[in-house]
This record gives C-alpha cells, sequence and structure tokens, in this order.
C-alpha cells in the first residue's frame, strides 16, 4: 500500500523540468498593456468563475469556452479564469481550454505563493499572472515579479489598501488592481478604487477589480482614471455571460 501510494505522489506532481516541456510553455504571451490601450476594444478583463466563496455557485451550466468566446466577441480586453478549485471549482484545465479559442491576454487568477505555479501559469496558456499583496511580502513579490517577466508573463499586483499599495510597489510589474472587495469579510466598496486611483504612479495600467454592476461605474472610474475593469458574477450570474456583456458595453 506505501508503495502504491509513493507511486500515485511521484505522478501527481509534475516537475518543473516537465512543465518546461509543455507546448505552451514557449509561447510568446500577448501584452496585457497593448491589448487595454487597444481603441476597438472595452477595457474589461472578463471573468470566468463557476463559484466564489461569498456567493456558492454562480454559474454552474456554461463552458468555459463559450463563455470566454462570448467575452472576446463582446469586446473583452483581457479574460480572466480561475483556476483555485477549493473556493473557486476552478481548474488549470480551465485556462488551457480557454486559450484554444483566444487571441487576447489570459489571466490565471489565482492565490499565487510559489514560483512552480508561475511555471504553471505558463505551460497551461496564461499571459497574466496575479500577485496579491495581502498574501505576500515584498520581498516575495519583487522575486516572483522578477520571474514571471523572466517567462515573459505580464504581471498584475492587487491592493486593497494604500498600506500594501506602498509596501508593495516594484519593478517587473505592468499593472495595478484594486480590489474593491474585502477578502477578509467580502464587503465590497468601489471608494477603494476612488481612493487608491491617484497613489498609483503614472506608469502602471491601473484596475478597478470586484462589484462594479453597471456601466455608469465604468464610466465614473475611467474618468477617476482607471484604464481596466475586472468584472466576473454580474455577466456570469446570467445564463449567457458573453450576451450579459454584450448588453453592458452597448
Ligand atoms: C471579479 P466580481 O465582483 O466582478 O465577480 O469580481 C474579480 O475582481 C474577483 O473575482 C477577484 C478575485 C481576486 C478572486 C479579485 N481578486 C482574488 C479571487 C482572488
Amino acid at each position: 500500500e506505501r508503495k502504491r501510494i509513493e507511486v500515485a505522489d511521484a505522478k501527481a506532481k509534475t516537475t518543473l523540468q516537465q512543465l518546461e516541456q509543455y507546448p505552451l510553455f514557449g509561447r510568446t504571451c500577448y501584452s496585457l498593456k497593448d491589448s487595454i490601450e487597444n481603441p476597438k476594444r472595452t477595457g474589461i478583463i472578463a471573468e470566468y468563475k463557476r463559484a466564489s466563496p461569498s456567493k456558492g455557485i454562480i454559474n454552474g451550466i456554461s463552458t468555459v469556452q463559450e463563455v470566454v468566446q462570448g467575452y472576446q466577441d463582446a469586446g473583452a480586453s483581457a479574460i480572466s479564469v480561475l483556476t483555485d478549485s477549493d473556493f473557486f471549482q476552478g481548474d488549470l484545465a480551465d485556462l488551457t481550454a480557454a486559450r484554444a479559442v483566444l487571441h487576447l491576454p489570459l489571466l490565471r487568477k489565482e492565490f499565487i505563493i510559489d514560483s512552480y505555479q508561475i511555471a504553471e501559469a505558463k505551460a497551461y496558456g496564461a499571459d497574466i499572472i496575479l500577485l496579491i499583496a495581502a498574501c505576500l511580502s515584498p520581498e516575495e513579490i519583487k522575486s516572483l515579479a522578477l520571474y514571471a517577466k523572466s517567462l515573459g508573463l505580464n504581471v498584475l499586483l492587487e491592493v486593497h489598501n494604500e498600506e500594501e499599495l506602498k509596501r508593495s510597489i516594484s519593478d517587473n510589474i505592468d499593472a495595478i488592481g484594486v480590489n474593491n472587495r474585502n477578502l477578509k469579510d467580502f464587503s465590497v466598496s468601489l471608494a477603494h478604487s476612488h481612493d487608491l486611483v491617484d497613489k498609483i504612479p503614472a506608469n502602471f495600467i491601473k484596475v478597478s477589480e470586484s462589484g462594479i454592476s453597471d456601466p455608469s461605474t465604468i464610466n465614473d472610474l475611467r474618468k477617476r482614471g482607471f484604464q481596466s475593469f475586472l468584472i466576473g458574477e454580474n455577466f456570469m450570474k446570467t445564463e449567457n455571460p458573453g450576451e450579459a456583456m454584450k448588453k453592458f458595453v452597448v
């Protein structure tokens, strides 16, 4: 029995050397900045999210490919796919499925704490990784961002308040996202975006994340200085998320 478990364990963990051999590992990533600055697109980073810790199941029927294709057709600038299984019922396979139908930058939405997860992101087809300031020390952010850039990935740093922003800014970050949702109690307030926008240095793409539920909010956030808007639940809670996004942007 012990032998059987050892064999299963050895199989379970793909080595870094193996990840580096995956076909997608060698691809050239799309630039997040170029896509967001493309005037033909909306600035929206549209998210595929089956479930969340605060809402439970959001959408148990729409497949990842039909949803991300719909988002792409509706003018998304980038696509976000949750890969966390415990809280969001996501999967790395969702990333590769999305990649196959997209010609847009793709974000691996995950709680990244280790460079191995960044190699996985590349190997499964991501263009962008997320580093959450609340989960990482400034030193970890520096070294993870450096490793991601060495693989040609774009780096999105997520902050929730000024203290996190100040301590976490470093080289090798492309975009800074202000999460309007408090990860501890799930409360949402756009005031986080309003308060932080002017404190983000001009060389970063500014993204407002979470709780965006109507088009007028996007217009307002744009006037305040955001170039990008990460939206999941408001689209995913409908039967056809791509159609919901189309109605949202006209
Ligand atoms: C999307 P919403 O409220 O539109 O579904 O939010 C996205 O911002 C949210 O899923 C998110 C997230 C995260 C999820 C932002 N940061 C970090 C998991 C981990």
